[in-house]
């Protein structure tokens, strides 16, 4: 994911000194690099496209920026609206064969502390994101698609989860975020293990809409989650349960012999 910086063999320094460059070109990189790639998310994303676009790019970005908590947030290409699919493929029905449950709700789970219940409405409380991108499916497909949501990160910012602390997540001390979030069907037939540096990546939702309409149910209703910088499989359909761990959460596909982390 990171970028090293090039440095010709013969023109290092002795260590000391090489280590400080390095940390320095990674400060400029993070300076200079992050910033306008967000701004050129957000200025690209069709969720920007209201009557007081301008104001709602610099709002946005500000936010973005200062939301930004891993100096390797690369952000994955967008697209317009019109360049979504018209028909969403779907696949893999694991952990979804039965209807959605009526009393649905989003458990949330943090060790030593109580468990909290929440509602659709309460992820609906927080700014809505749209998103056009290519999703990837291990399997040899892709397509690009259009989801609305939630950021993740605005989420646990939110409620003040994902930390040892017990305090909204910092982006200035990343070192309380617990390592993994675990995510879970309401059946428990489907889970995935998701690392806290692409669970908190400004790209990653909580995601309620595809192509501007509820989430259908074998898509993953009421509640998915969308994360583009990782394969199909551990985008998973109908979330019951989130949890955060230090230890690897288990994870449906990497228990059957695929990569933990299938980044792309
Ligand atoms: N609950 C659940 N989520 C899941 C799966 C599944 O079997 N069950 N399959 C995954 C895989 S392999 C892919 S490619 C995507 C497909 O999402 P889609 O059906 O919306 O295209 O869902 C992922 N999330
Ligand atoms: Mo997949």
């Amino acid at each position: 994911m990171s970028q090293e910086p090039q440095l010709p063999e013969d023109t290092l320094p002795e260590s000391t000194a090489r280590r400080r460059m390095l940390k320095a070109f990674g400060w400029f990189a993070l300076a200079s690099a992050v910033p306008v790639g967000v701004y050129e998310w957000i200025k690209n994303s069709p969720g920007a496209q209201g009557v007081k676009r301008p104001l709602r790019n610099i709002l946005n970005a500000n936010e973005t920026i200062a939301r930004t908590y891993f100096s390797n947030t690369h952000l994955v290409p967008t697209y317009s609206v019109a360049e979504a699919a018209k028909k969403a493929r779907t696949n893999g029905y694991d952990g979804i064969k039965t209807p959605v449950p009526d009393d649905w709700k989003l458990q949330i789970e943090t060790p030593n502390r109580a468990p909290l219940l929440l509602t659709i409405e309460d992820v609906k409380a927080l700014p809505k994101q749209e998103m056009v991108y290519e999703f990837k499916c291990v399997e040899g497909w892709s397509q690009i698609q259009h989801w609305g949501g939630v950021r993740l990160s605005d989420f646990l910012e939110k409620y003040k989860l994902g930390t040892h602390s017990g305090n909204a997540p910092d982006p200035d001390n990343t070192d309380d975020l617990f390592r993994y979030i675990g995510l879970e069907t309401p059946d428990k037939g489907y889970y995935v293990g998701i690392d806290i540096e692409s669970a908190m990546h400004p790209q990653t939702l909580l995601a309620y809409e595809l192509n501007g309409e509820p989430i259908s149910a074998g898509h993953g209703a009421p509640l998915r989650l969308i994360i583009p910088v990782k394969y199909g499989v551990k985008n998973l359909k109908r979330i019951g349960r989130m949890f955060f761990a230090d230890e690897r959460p288990r994870d449906f596909w990497a228990e059957r012999g695929y990569d933990y982390y299938v980044g792309l």
